[in-house]
């Protein structure tokens, strides 16, 4: 069913003039996000001096300027020796941002130098690292690169005044993970069924209208800026499904993909694209895309050549290769190492990488099978490629096994393959938790998944991601939306993606907060605590919430075929894409234990093989993910399985109802604009949640007759 085709009838009203703030210099009929003027107060009313020159430090200056301009602060300049030294024309500064490199640096500047060689030694803050320190009554950022000087500032602009406070104690920040990247699976063409972007729930894209390039790339550049500001640092820019005329972009369209790296630079967001691997025919007319056919190796290789050529900083290649119709190096006999080292051997003249994505299973089995499992598919594939990956390959591994779903164990394949670099991919695009019509805040989510520990020990799934030249990739939930995302609260799934990436150990909770504090400074209208305080209750567990009324006990995919929106117990049930829950009068859930079931518990190390494989040791929450259980079987809690469903569902419905009462107490304390969209949009998630509710429940009520112990009405 094509995506375009889902509802799309809910708060579509224009954001109204009060919440018409200017992003960037950009157009006034966008949502400032967590970048409105006020997040700048605390910076733009001081003295501040920048030392350093380069693209990076012309952005720093900028910002500055435009926040002084506002609020009566000052900004001046040093770009090097030969400048008179600034304080002398301007007097005292409140707020230094050095680079280290930029000599003589002025006294405050100079002591947090040397204190930071002291306690750190030479090269501590890296390529994008910065220290904060007080020195006296000035406020010093020091960086050893631009970029770090660009996320120096944006860390005062989050701390405020704070930023300015007698004793504090000096910080050191260096991002935990290397690669922070937005993928957008945006089309240049609309296609027919995913439309122009797929699984996007924001409108068009801010990159690509019907099959062109959007002229005006303000709204780029506004984007670079907000993700600058909360960590991320590349970009992918079309759908990992690339069709024919996305596939130019590597060629005869590639001057459309500079531009956008043209704008993203002064940010520090390099520009990553997605390629076909089927490029060398469908681009370069040659028979084959073998990769080890000499004449598709030097195709690539004077292909990337040419890239370079126009985008020096291009970040590399993207590829979704024998997945889901996708073309890659089985249809030569090849294995995805022989395929992605072809990507890997082009890029590494020029330090570019290639993202090969593991997302690889078979979309056509047959649903009779039930020795064949999907979620076992990319440890299969990938785990004995161990060790045969270019150094500048990168797999991509999604969080789960299956899907991204509200509930899934983490993949196997993080723990599999410790000769391989590695990026764990999450969805921010509300795909399958509620297309940014529901509230759920999806941080709690990924800070479990990224807190993992495979081993049971201190290597997490974050360590493993923050290992060397790791990354974390989020699918984008951005588009041509007034308030970015559709639902004005999906905006903090951006943040926090952000966020975590930066430092994957940060509190969820404190991260709801810090997106809470910028995006919604004190307005004309007062009740700012209270606005504070709803929003924190509504979104901190949100998803558990849609957790709770949609599928039970990580079982997945209960959801509409083709759109993925609203309940259908059995829309996938009877299909070839691998995605089941075996209910039937006696119980539910698939059974992938290595005892009776697809083996799928083998491939974790221990201690989780075994957790995983004992029905009682088994999580509840993942329950059903692993095994096949009668409708009586007693959770962890004392309920049964069928009871826990009802009840879970029945909450959930409640809460959702819950959620849409609390925003009713903003009613006049925000944009009107703001407070319609989201009740909007509330009152759908409250319509859908009951459909989820009766559906789930009278589905399972059906199937095993056993009547809900508290005698509430299913349908
Ligand atoms: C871009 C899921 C989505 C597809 C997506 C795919 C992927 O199957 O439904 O829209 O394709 O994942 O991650 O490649």
């Amino acid at each position: 069913m094509s995506d375009a085709a889902a509802p799309t009838r809910f708060g579509e009203g224009p954001l109204s003039r009060a919440a018409a703030r200017t992003a960037g210099d950009g157009p006034v009929d966008v949502h400032s996000a967590w970048l409105p003027p006020e997040a700048f107060r605390a910076v733009g009313s001081r003295r501040a001096l920048v030392c350093g020159a380069g693209t990076l430090v012309g952005t720093v200056r900028h910002e500055l300027a435009r926040a002084c301009a506002r609020y009566g602060g000052t900004v001046a300049w040093r770009s090097g020796p030969a400048d008179a030294a600034p304080e002398d024309r301007t007097g005292a500064v409140d707020l230094v941002l050095a680079l280290s490199t930029a000599a003589p640096l002025p006294a405050p500047a100079a002591e947090v130098a040397e204190e930071c060689r002291r306690r750190h030694g030479a090269g501590a803050l890296g390529a994008e690292g910065f220290a904060l320190a007080r020195t006296g009554d000035v406020t010093v950022v020091l960086a050893e690169e631009p970029a770090g000087l660009l996320h120096g500032l944006f860390h005062v602009v989050r701390l405020g005044e704070s930023a300015f406070g007698a004793g504090r104690r000096p910080e050191r920040h260096r991002p935990a993970v290397r690669l922070r990247m937005l993928d957008h699976w945006d089309n240049v063409d609309v296609h027919p069924v995913m439309g122009q972007v797929e699984r996007g729930y924001a409108g068009g894209s801010i990159f690509w209208r019907d099959g062109s390039p959007r002229g005006d790339l303000t709204r780029v550049r506004d984007y670079g800026r907000l993700l600058a500001a909360c960590g991320v640092n590349a970009v992918s820019v079309n759908n990992v499904n690339v069709h024919a005329t996305e596939a130019r972009l590597l060629t005869d369209r590639l001057g459309d993909v500079a531009a956008i790296a043209d704008v993203l630079r002064p940010y520090g967001i390099r520009v990553h694209l997605s390629v076909t691997f089927a490029a060398p025919v469908v681009l370069g007319g040659l028979p084959t895309a073998d990769p080890l056919d000499a004449g598709v190796r030097a195709w690539w290789a004077a292909t990337t050549r040419q890239v370079y050529d126009r985008v020096p900083d291009f970040g590399g290649y993207v590829v979704k290769a024998d997945s889901e119709g996708q073309p890659g190096p089985f249809t030569y006999g090849r294995s995805h190492a022989d395929g992605a080292n072809l990507l890997a051997d082009a890029l590494a003249p020029f330090w570019g990488v290639v993202h090969w994505r593991a997302f690889v299973y078979d979309h056509r089995q047959d649903w009779r099978d039930r020795s064949t499992d999907r979620a076992r598919a990319a440890f299969d594939h990938f785990a004995p490629l161990d060790g045969r990956f270019r150094p500048n390959v990168v797999l991509q591994v999604k969080h789960g096994p299956m899907d991204f779903q509200a509930r899934e164990p983490v993949s196997p394949v993080v723990a599999a393959m410790p000769a391989t670099r590695l990026a764990v991919e999450v969805q921010v695009t509300q795909e399958y938790t509620g297309q940014q019509r529901h509230v759920c805040y999806l941080a709690p989510w990924w800070s479990e998944l990224l807190g993992f520990a495979p081993w049971g020990d201190h290597r997490t799934v974050a360590a493993l991601a923050a290992g060397e030249g790791g990354g974390l990739v989020g699918v984008s939930n951005v588009g041509d939306d007034p308030f970015w995302t559709g639902h004005p609260l999906a905006q903090a799934n951006l943040y926090a993606f952000g966020r975590l990436a930066w430092d994957p150990r940060l509190d969820p909770a404190a991260v709801l907060d810090e997106w809470i504090g910028l995006t919604f400074p004190p307005g004309p209208a007062g009740g700012h605590d209270l606005v504070r305080r709803t929003l924190h209750e509504m979104m901190d567990d949100s998803w558990r919430t849609y957790e709770r009324y949609t599928a039970p006990l990580g079982v997945g995919f209960m959801v509409r075929p083709g759109h993925h929106y609203g309940p259908d117990v059995d829309g996938y049930e009877y299909t070839p894409w691998g995605t089941y829950h075996f209910a039937d009068r006696d119980g539910v859930g698939v059974d992938r234990t290595r005892a009776s079931g697809t083996g799928f518990t083998g491939q974790y190390p221990q201690p989780w093989r075994d957790v995983y494989e004992s029905l009682d040791r088994c999580p509840d929450d993942l329950l059903l993910f692993f095994h096949h259980v009668p409708y009586g079987h007693v959770l962890h809690d004392g309920s049964t399985v069928i009871q826990h469903i009802y009840d879970t569902h029945f909450a959930g419905a409640e809460e959702a109802a819950a959620l849409r009462a609390r925003w009713d107490r903003l009613d006049g304390l925000l944009d009107p604009g703001l407070h319609t969209r989201v009740r909007e949009r509330l009152d759908e998630q409250v319509r859908c949640a009951e459909e989820w509710r009766d559906q789930v429940n009278a589905y399972f009520f059906r199937k095993s007759g056993v009547p809900d112990a508290r005698g509430r009405r299913i349908p």
